[in-house]
């Protein structure tokens, strides 16, 4: 059987599916003790859902990683009832849930617009505090994408991958010659000798346009965004929807897939991959093999077949190519020890990054002086929440 090795090394460290964030809500405004004015609330810190963010945007957007809500007015002879403070709000993706330090989930949000409150604006001074304001709520938060799965298959439809998950675990998904036959995830589970399991996530097939709603459009490539690692499947024979649709070989449905996954978010394109190229046992498929590794070893000589808003910006990177057969079982043990080593790898990319980041704070909060902090109930200082 044919081998291959890695065709491109991809790299790492692009997909992000956890984030720790600091935030505080506004401190109140200052009373006003003559006349009895109240201070205004402090703005409080919101974590707000929105489909097309992922948690890689909001950490390049706000590398500090610190959201602190607008101070509440003072009372004023003017304005006696201090204004409250303005709201911050963080932007993440749907399907994230969030938790304090200690793990406890302070909730999830599952849908556009979803929204929980994560640290409230303090108190403005008013009787009751002496006119003193009250400082906001201080809380670290931990943003965790849910993930359906460690690995999600990626393919057009009738590519075989609900035969492949029925070759690989106990699942029994349908399957069958019509496109379209796998129309919500479903989920099985490789176990490994070493007691091992990896979850996998059969996914709905994706046609061109997916994108813009097309096939299964959204709902599939939802799925894709909530799975570690991606495993592409292909029909080595390609791929045609009907007689009215233009047929695509392997090659093309690979482009093509990279393309949807880069329409809906490019940072689909950042997780590590693997490909499968299924249907080996068909006649031919070795001589087709050969000449697909040729076209994705030099993806940029084969570009100018295709129209021009078809072509990714980037050619995703496969760690590996493993030439399979979801029917007579060839290449299945292979890819299932690419998935494992796969998996690994990122994992210990993670605890590298993990302990090279603790490593540079250390030396960071040696090199920083230390400094006396302000006095707590000095009459300025907004005091804390109990
Ligand atoms: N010859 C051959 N046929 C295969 C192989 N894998 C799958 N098939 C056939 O291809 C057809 C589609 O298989 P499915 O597993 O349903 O494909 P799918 O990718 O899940 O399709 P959708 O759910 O529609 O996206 C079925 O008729 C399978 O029997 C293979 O390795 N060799
Ligand atoms: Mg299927």
């Amino acid at each position: 059987m044919v081998h291959c090795s890695c065709v491109w090394f991809r790299k790492y460290g692009n997909f992000i599916d956890n984030l720790r964030l600091f935030t505080r809500g506004g401190s109140g405004g200052m009373g006003y003790p003559r006349l009895g004015g109240e201070g205004g609330k402090g703005g409080d810190v919101w974590v707000v859902a929105h489909n097309k963010m992922t948690l890689k945007q909001l950490k390049d957007k706000y590398p500090q990683k610190r959201f602190v809500a607008g101070e509440g007015a003072n009372s004023r002879v003017s304005a006696l009832k201090g204004s409250k403070g303005k709201d911050c709000e963080i932007p993440v993706p749907v399907g994230i849930s969030v938790t304090d330090e200690n793990g406890k989930i302070i909730g999830e949000l599952n849908k556009e617009k979803d929204r929980i409150l994560v640290a409230e604006g303090g108190l403005g001074g008013k009787l009751l505090t002496n006119f003193l304001p009250l400082k906001g709520q201080k809380r670290i938060i931990h943003l965790d994408l849910k993930l359906i799965a460690d690995i999600g298959l990626v393919g057009f439809p009738n590519a075989g991958k609900s035969s492949l998950l029925s070759q690989v675990s106990h699942a029994k998904p349908a399957i069958a010659d019509y496109a379209f036959t796998t129309l919500k995830p479903q989920l099985g589970k490789i176990m490994y000798n070493d007691f091992r399991q990896i979850s996998v996530a059969d996914l709905p097939g994706l046609i061109e346009g997916a994108h813009m709603n097309k096939g299964m459009g959204h709902k599939f490539l939802k799925h894709v965004e909530r799975t570690r690692q991606l495993l592409f499947v292909v029909d080595i024979s390609g791929f045609q929807l009907s007689s009215q649709t233009q047929y695509r070989t392997a090659f093309e449905t690979v482009i093509l897939l990279t393309k949807e996954l880069e329409l809906y978010k490019e940072e689909l394109q950042t997780k590590p991959a693997l490909l499968a190229v299924n249907k080996m046992d068909l006649p031919g498929a070795q001589d087709k093999f050969q000449e697909l590794m040729h076209q994705l070893q030099n993806p940029k000589d084969f570009l100018h077949l295709f129209e021009k808003n078809m072509i990714p910006e980037r050619t995703m990177e496969f760690q590996h190519i493993i030439p399979i057969s979801a029917i007579t079982g060839e290449g299945i043990d292979e890819l299932k020890n690419y998935i494992k080593t796969s998996l690994d790898e990122h994992a210990n990319q993670d605890d590298d990054t993990y302990h090279k980041k603790q490593l540079l704070n250390l030396q960071i909060s040696n090199t920083i002086p230390y400094s006396e902090p302000p006095p707590k109930n000095s009459v300025t200082s907004p005091i804390d929440v109990i």
